[in-house]
């Protein structure tokens, strides 16, 4: 390939041999469940004791759910996504001076998932920007779109108000204080990525993103509202998560997972791929700040479990989770598990 992105303007007749999955890791597309979709949660609603339940529900059997009436201004969610196509539109020339493969970069493009370590690469794209505090990360991010600082900036706002409304309904779901995971998490960090996948000649072979779960706390997914992708891992199989329109889709991260003593499920998700059409995703990520202290909360380990993880620094956490491939089959909070 005579580019490192895929959104070169090439097109492919074939998929090139390095994104081509063994056959036992293949996505096995005609097996995927499209029957049930994950709970739609109506946050609008004045039935606060209802919408709690509904969450709490929603994070203990398929760790993933769906929101709408969110609070998010449609027209800003709208133009979030309108603003992401046109960066990917841009020429190569021009998106490729932003291109790093170095992980440790705060606003980088890249391609597939870690370039330096997999052996089979991913049908994707992507933007990665860090987004808290604006002021210091703004500064560094494309100023091509000419509207992309303004829009994206909004948007970051409007997302971080929405993880932390989110945020007290699950602390209240778990039976805990209200600010409680506000409390632990500390000053949070936000991070985003802009995910394009471009149309694949051979989508069967590949994924867009393999199966992996978040480290982070909580996970806020702008989806294209006319192209599917994301599935969800439920009860050993695979489930469509499909586009709802005007819908954010939320996702519990690892830390969540530790935080409720594994009462909530992060849980394996992936992006595949689609032959005619790109498509496009923005991840929102919340992360707990480097020192906070994650460990089960207290009045969850009462029951005669005891806490199932030991207690570690986030910073301790995301070392470890980036050490290891994102296609390890292990759930990387197996790893601080107490004996
Ligand atoms: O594109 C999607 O639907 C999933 C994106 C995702 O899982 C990620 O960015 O971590």
């Amino acid at each position: 390939m005579n580019t490192k992105v895929l959104s070169s303007g090439i097109r492919y007749s074939t998929l090139p041999e390095s994104y081509i999955r063994p056959e036992s890791e293949r996505p096995r597309l005609s097996e995927v469940s499209e029957c049930e979709n994950v709970p739609v949660i109506d946050l609008g609603s004045h039935n606060r004791i209802q919408v709690v339940q509904q969450i709490g529900d929603a994070c203990k059997c398929y760790g993933f759910f769906q929101v709408i009436n969110h609070g998010v201004p449609l027209g800003i969610a709208k133009e979030m996504g309108e603003v992401a196509y046109e960066f990917f539109k841009l020429p190569v020339e021009e998106k490729m001076k932003l291109y790093s493969d170095d992980p440790s970069r705060t606003m980088r493009l890249s391609t597939s998932f870690n370039m330096n370590k997999e052996t089979v690469h991913n049908w994707r794209d992507y933007l990665r920007l860090h987004c808290y505090p604006l002021d210091k990360y703004v500064p560094e991010w494309p100023s091509n779109p000419h509207t992309f600082k303004e829009i994206v900036t909004k948007y970051c706002k409007e997302v971080r108000e929405l993880g932390f409304r989110i945020q007290e309904h699950i602390s209240e779901s778990l039976g805990l204080e209200k600010d409680y995971m506000k409390n632990v998490l500390g000053e949070q960090g936000q991070h985003m990525a802009v995910n394009y996948y471009p149309a694949c000649p051979e989508p069967e072979l590949t994924y867009g993103l393999p199966g992996h779960t978040d480290p982070n706390a909580l996970t806020i997914l702008l989806q294209d509202q006319n192209v599917a992708g994301l599935q969800v891992l439920k009860d050993g199989k695979w489930l469509a998560v499909n586009p709802y329109p005007d819908a954010f889709v939320i996702n519990i991260g690892d830390q969540f997972q530790a935080l409720s003593n594994g009462i909530y499920k992060s849980v394996w998700h992936r992006a595949v791929v689609n032959v005619d059409k790109p498509r496009l995703s923005v991840a929102s990520f919340l992360c707990p700040y480097d020192e906070a202290l994650i460990s089960p909360a207290k009045p969850l380990t009462e029951n005669g479990t005891g806490a199932i993880y030991r207690g570690y620094t986030y910073a301790e956490y995301y070392k470890k989770f980036w050490s290891r491939d994102l296609v390890d089959k292990e759930h990387c909070l197996e790893l601080f598990k107490n004996n």
